[in-house]
């Protein structure tokens, strides 16, 4: 490894202490600058190349600086960024009607990021919930899974069971109920009990965070069933198990259901601007009335033309059915690793994890640092659990060429 440098002129070991200095300590990042992206790789300033298993939590399924997404930012940024919503624009509605057909939904509420967007639908859900359902003022209940993750807000880490989201951010949003995960009966009891209050049931059809938790087969069916018996909204949050990323367009296409709202983040920008949104129906979407939610940037023309780039490559390049097939070559290839180190394998699509056994003190931070050295970027979730989600533009020879430097990793610490 050489010293010079090849792209921008701060070195990694000086980016790191700037952040380390300047930056709120909110992160422990692993130990390497990306200074430069294209498809499913990346580098550092030296020039050292890695293969992005990460794709930014799922943001960067198009792949690093994809060209028609990068012409579409590029293009647009001459002409209009920003107008808010106080004036019209001329990208906003064609990509509403672009978006809703594209999933299916009659109406759409942008936003910006994956947490605003689960506001949105929580808002959204409780609005439903006294003009709709008829909920008694200020009584409105939202159920959450335990185990979830749904960003960082307060309403949200209210919501949460993990004490690193919540402790010393308290006092917390009422009105959030938790049940355990993948069990449906939990659900079914706890709307027999409260059932009447209760507004929505909100849920990641794989919980991500959580280690890539994929729930048995009926599950989210289950559990769509059990809302509508109980006039209760299911709202599914796909913001990182959507678009394409688990091998359908959405992961609940999967258990054949159409939940009643879509919270989508990260990928629908391929990771080039904070993009998110809210799809539901008239009925329910017509509940908010002018001036009672929105934000500044939400369906910014310069957003919007990204994202519809951004889907179009979706459908031009095949993801969702990459996904499938890679996701399946690769469950396939980690499962004939012969290691004790090894527990499990699971996921769906390009979205996987590797449970990690610790031995003689190694744990899956341990295996991503060798995994990086060996010129691949993963990230630990827990001690024991590592999140392999490339972007989904790898061809299945990359992906044949990360299964040998996974193998070979492993098979070296083992
Ligand atoms: C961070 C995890 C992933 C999400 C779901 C909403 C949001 C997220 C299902 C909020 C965000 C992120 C954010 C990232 C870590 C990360 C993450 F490990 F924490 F769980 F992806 F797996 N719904 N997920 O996964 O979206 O507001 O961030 O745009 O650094 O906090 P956001």
């Amino acid at each position: 490894m050489s010293d010079k440098l090849v792209f921008g002129n701060i070195s990694s070991k000086e980016s790191m202490n700037l952040e380390e200095t300047y930056g709120a300590h909110n992160y422990h990042p692993l130990p390497v600058v990306i200074a430069k992206g294209e498809g499913a790789k990346v580098w550092d300033p030296e020039g050292n190349e890695y293969y992005d298993f990460l794709s930014a939590y799922s943001a960067v399924n198009q792949g690093h600086c994809h060209p028609k997404i990068i012409n579409a930012l590029t293009d647009q940024a001459n002409i209009l960024t920003l107008t808010s919503r106080a004036f019209f624009n001329n990208k906003l509605g064609e990509y509403e009607k672009f978006i809703t057909e594209f999933f299916g939904y009659e109406m759409v509420l942008p936003m910006n990021t994956g947490a605003e967007a689960v506001e949105t639908a929580i808002k959204l859900s409780r609005k439903w919930g006294y003009e709709k359902k008829g909920i008694e003022e200020n009584k409105a209940i939202i159920i959450f899974a335990e185990g979830n993750f749904h960003g960082r807000t307060i309403t949200i880490v209210s919501a949460s069971t993990d004490p690193d989201c919540r402790k010393g951010f308290g006092p917390f949003t009422p009105g959030v109920e938790k049940i355990p995960y993948n069990n449906s009966q939990a659900l079914e009891d706890i709307l027999q009990k409260l059932g009447k209050n209760v507004a929505a049931f909100i849920v990641e059809p794989i919980q991500g965070e959580a280690g890539v938790f994929v729930p048995d087969e009926n599950y989210i069916k289950d559990c769509y069933d059990i809302c509508k018996k109980h006039n209760v909204l299911f709202v599914a949050d796909e913001v990182q198990t959507g678009i394409a990323r688990t091998g359908k367009l959405l992961c609940c296409d999967h258990s054949g259901i159409k939940p009643d709202i879509v919270i989508l983040g990260k990928a629908i920008s391929g990771g080039v601007l904070p993009v998110s949104a809210v799809l539901s129906s008239k009925e329910i979407m017509l509940t908010i009335k002018p001036g009672e939610h929105g934000s500044t940037f939400g369906g910014f023309p310069l957003a919007c033309t990204v994202a519809k780039a951004a889907l179009e490559v979706v459908v031009e390049e095949n993801l969702t059915e990459k996904a499938e097939k890679l996701g399946k070559l690769f469950r396939d290839e980690m499962r004939k690793i012969d290691s004790p180190l090894i527990q499990l394998v699971r996921g769906m699509g390009l979205l996987n994890a590797l449970i990690i056994k610790p031995k003689d003190g190694i744990e899956a931070w341990d295996v991503c640092v060798k995994l990086k050295k060996n010129g691949l970027l993963a990230k630990p979730t827990h001690q024991h659990i590592i999140r392999f989600a490339p972007p989904l533009v790898i061809t299945e020879e990359q992906l044949m060429e990360c299964v040998e430097i996974i193998k070979s990793t492993i098979l070296n610490l083992s």
